[in-house]
């Protein structure tokens, strides 16, 4: 929650000093007088965020833990209504307690109902520059496949489709999906996993800790 907020100050603070020559925090904070009144109440949020150097650190948006113990919003559509679940084992799990299990059993070639999200979304979406996620593939659910991979799509105005592919392979995989510059506009209205294969899966997959990276 921490994040979320300052997250959000990192918005709307250069929205309310769009006024401001500068975007500086040095040379803003001597324009103030310069400045709508709306300016200068929003000063002493700009205090509680901290100095530049933690502003760099925290540049990262949680988007999907489901320590919420719910699949965050994610679901299948059509004959894939029931494919996505909240998983506790903790053998399939890499932060928290809780993944998302999307049981990926029987499908085959190019699978864009198995996991689908129609937000509410994070602020900021539309200015990640990466995506990553931890995904755990059990050795039942891809042997004998010759690829498997999971599309990242982001539908939005800027694109209502831009897709990135990653591979996926036996056991933990750490996915990163680069975003490319105005591919994504904050009006996000769904972002699925499409599940890719040359044969059937024979098992689940789990996603958990799903990060967006300014
Ligand atoms: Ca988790």
């Amino acid at each position: 929650m921490k994040r979320w907020s300052f997250a959000l100050s990192l918005f709307v603070l250069p929205a309310l000093f769009a006024g401001c020559a500068s975007t500086h925090p040095a040379a803003t904070e001597t324009k103030t007088p310069m400045a709508a009144p709306k300016a200068e109440a929003a000063a002493p949020q700009m205090e509680t965020a901290g100095p530049p150097a933690q502003t760099a650190a925290e540049n990262a948006v949680t988007l999907w833990n489901f320590e919420s113990k719910t699949t965050d919003g994610w679901a299948g559509t059509g004959n894939w209504s029931e494919a996505d679940t909240v998983n506790d084992d903790p053998n399939f799990v890499k932060q928290g307690k809780y993944s998302l299990k999307i049981n990926a059993k029987g499908s085959s070639g190019w699978n864009q109902d198995i996991a689908v999200n129609e937000g509410p979304f994070a602020p900021g979406f539309g200015k990640f520059k990466t995506i990553t996620m931890d995904v755990y593939v059990p050795k039942e659910s891809i042997e004998g496949l010759q690829y498997a991979q999971i599309f990242l799509v982001i539908s939005s105005s800027a694109n209502s489709w831009f897709q990135v592919p990653q591979d996926i392979k036996e056991g933990w995989n750490s996915l990163q999906y680069n975003i490319e510059p105005n591919e994504v506009s904050d009006d996000v209205s769904q972002v699925y996993l499409v599940f890719n294969s040359d044969l059937a899966f024979g098992g689940p997959v789990y996603i958990d800790n799903v990060v967006g990276e300014y």
